[in-house]
């Protein structure tokens, strides 16, 4: 398996499919259109859609159907508009306040506040129209992707480890309890749901969807752990995204907790957890596998 050619074979891939299944940015109002694809256009390492893609990819090699195969790319691009929408809104003044996205000015810089706002909105629920009308013929599997990506996103996962992150930037020190809640919403979830969305799309069952889901909450965590990392370590240029904000605000962070030394043994361990999942599944893995160990050590 040549790693470096599959990646860019499934980013292509979600790169189409964005272009594709976007409304151009002329549809009316323009400015609406032209701003939801600026943040999303803008790049990014498209590790939520890969993910769908080569999951559905792995369960549709294993078993595959007498008819033709489901289409996972309107799912790959519905987890990165959500995604991409979490991002810009993330980065509004009354949140992050953020200059510096994708290595662009953020979407309030680059058009106003109002904008930015509107096109996160338009771009979360895009994410559930494009699932609803693109596996409108297979309606048990429709349910089950709105189901999952809904609860991924909704109170109790992401938005709600952003309120948890936001209070939390408020008291003196957060708890190693809170840390994790944080982050195994804010950003695992997100990880977790595009993990288990590829394994419906390929037609995974119970089971497998369980050991998706841990793969894809470690992968989460240790995900979380290296951004902790690259923030302290990396610099802006490098980020495409501002450097060195967590220490700035006196953010708790598993760096700041935990130190550098054990934040990377935390990170190994997880990757290594979620590997130790993924082992568990049939068919060749080593496309997933690879992924997870270049997340591992990535530098951006
Ligand atoms: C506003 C509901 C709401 C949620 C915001 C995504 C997010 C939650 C906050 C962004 C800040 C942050 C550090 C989030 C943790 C998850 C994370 C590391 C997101 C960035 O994902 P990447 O690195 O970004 O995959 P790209 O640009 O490569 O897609």
């Amino acid at each position: 398996m040549d790693f470096a050619a599959e990646l860019k074979r499934h980013v292509a891939r979600v790169e189409h499919g964005l272009d594709l299944y976007l409304p151009a940015a002329t549809t009316r109002p323009a400015r609406l259109h032209t701003a939801m694809r600026y943040t999303l256009e803008a790049g990014g390492k498209r590790l939520r859609p890969v993910l769908v893609l080569a999951t559905a990819e792995l369960f549709q090699s294993v078993a595959p159907s007498a008819t033709a195969p489901t289409d996972p790319l309107p799912a790959a691009v519905a987890i990165e508009c959500l995604h991409t929408y979490s991002l810009i809104h993330d980065d509004l003044p009354c949140m992050d306040n953020d200059d510096l996205r994708r290595g662009r000015p953020t979407a309030h810089k680059q058009f106003d506040e109002a904008t930015a706002l509107l096109a996160g909105d338009a771009l979360l629920t895009h994410a559930f129209a494009l699932l609803a009308e693109s596996y409108d013929a297979q309606p048990t599997l429709a349910h089950a992707l709105i189901r999952e990506l809904a609860a991924a996103a909704g109170s109790r996962r992401l938005i709600g480890g952003q309120m948890a992150d936001l209070l939390a930037e408020k008291k003196f020190e957060a708890t190693p309890g809170e840390l994790e809640f944080i982050h195994l919403n804010k950003t695992a979830a997100m990880i977790e749901a595009a993990l288990v969305l590829g394994g419906l799309l390929g037609g995974a069952g119970t089971g497998e969807l369980a050991h998706l889901r841990r793969a894809g909450r470690n992968l989460g965590l240790a995900f979380q752990i290296i951004d902790d990392i690259l923030d302290a370590t990396a610099d802006t240029a490098t980020l495409g995204k501002t450097a060195g904000k967590d220490a700035k605000a006196d953010k708790t962070t598993f760096v700041k907790l935990h130190g550098l030394e054990i934040s990377r043994r935390l990170a190994a361990e997880h990757t290594t957890a979620a590997r130790g999942e993924l082992d568990r599944l049939l068919g060749d893995k080593s496309f997933l596998v690879a992924l997870l160990e270049t997340m591992a050590t990535r530098s951006r």
